[in-house]
């Protein structure tokens, strides 16, 4: 009958995460209500990606964002939907979005003890042709020695650039063929699909373990000419491994979520990479908004996640929109590039 109690008992996202904190004794549904707010946002956006064509919203908008990239009017209105549901909760007091190029501190009467870093849609140039996938990366920090909203005490940017590895809870929506919300609250790794009927993420992935070994790599193999020495050397073994081994099939969607979710989801694993080239010393990929919670998503799965120096989630950033190289994914695959860059565990 366990297909009777699949379809009346229904593990909604806040359900699920309700009984995650219930094993924290001290925690007071902060958490919980802070993400049902971030997961209000992500309906919003998977509501408005799905009419985008019908309702002419895209298209640009005639700003440039902070990185002097063309904005989509999408962009603009996922952002000002997070933003808005994020300081109505309560629970946050310091926001930071790849849309605004200052950090936005939320007034003391609304202050929370949550900073949340996110992209409110990354990969946004794929909406235009539909057949991508409009995203979404987020991660959340608690701040301490703010535990009441109107505490004197102020936040700074310093209680935002902190390591990854503070981090309390991470995750991603993207705007597929269906809506699947992916988050972990450091407990491993959980996938939600939105059900349009009830309007409610329903737990469809349990505990996500992406494969020791991977069979994919990703990147963009057109800054090939630009890489270093160990990312080519890398990529020339994924084509032609001198081991006996097969060769590695690539794919690359160019959307870092829809590319980490495939890494995370099918059987197969493998590596995503955002490496250094000559042109982009730090890559592309920015810390604290895309680095860090695909990095911690990838750890809490299983996997591994690494900068080319370092392990990604010990990464200090010193500026809010700064970026990193990441190669993320397979435990395994990883190792072999972190040899390559001659770095032990
Ligand atoms: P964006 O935040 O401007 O959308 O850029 C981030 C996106 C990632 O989703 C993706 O992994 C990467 O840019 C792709 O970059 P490229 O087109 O250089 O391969
Ligand atoms: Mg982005």
């Amino acid at each position: 009958h366990a297909a009777d109690a699949q379809r009346t008992d229904l593990m909604t996202i806040t359900r699920f995460v309700l009984n995650e904190q219930s094993k924290h004794p001290e925690a007071r549904g902060d958490l919980t209500i802070l993400l049902n707010h971030i997961v209000l946002g992500c309906k919003f956006v998977c509501s408005s990606v799905s009419k985008a064509g019908l309702a002419k919203l895209i298209g640009l908008a005639g700003e440039t964002n902070v990185q002097g990239e063309e904005q989509k009017k999408l962009d603009v209105l996922s952002n000002q939907v997070f933003v808005k549901a994020l300081t109505s909760s309560g629970r946050t007091c310091i926001l930071v979005s790849e849309e605004d190029e200052e950090a936005i501190f939320v007034e003391s009467s609304k202050r929370g003890r949550y900073i949340v870093v996110f992209d409110p849609l990354d990969g946004s140039s794929n909406i235009d042709c539909g057949v991508s996938i409009g995203t979404l990366a987020f991660t959340c920090t608690q701040i301490f020695g703010i535990y009441v909203a109107k505490d004197k005490q102020n936040p700074s940017l310093e209680d935002v650039l902190r390591p990854g590895n503070k981090m309390v809870a991470a995750g991603y929506c993207m705007y597929g063929s269906s809506c699947t919300l992916v988050l972990s609250t450091g407990n491993g790794v959980n996938g939600f699909t939105l059900d349009p009927s009830l309007g409610e993420f329903i737990l469809t992935h349990s505990n996500i373990k992406i494969p020791q070994k991977g069979k994919i790599y990703s990147v963009n193999e057109g800054n090939a000419q630009n890489w270093d020495e160990q990312t080519t050397k890398y990529v020339e073994k994924c084509k032609f491994p001198q081991d006996g081994s097969s060769p590695k099939s690539l794919r690359y969607i160019g959307s870092m979520v829809a590319d980490v979710h495939r890494t995370l989801l099918y059987g197969h694993g493998g590596m995503f990479m955002y490496p250094a080239d000559k042109k982009s010393p730090n890559g592309k990929l920015r810390v604290l908004y895309e680095v860090f919670p695909m990095s911690y998503l990838v750890e809490q799965a299983g996997g591994q996640a690494f900068t080319g120096k370092q392990r990604a989630l010990d990464l200090v950033p010193n500026k809010i929109h700064e970026r990193s190289p990441v190669f993320l994914g397979s435990y395994d695959d990883v190792e072999e590039i972190k040899q390559l860059y001659g770095v032990k565990n």
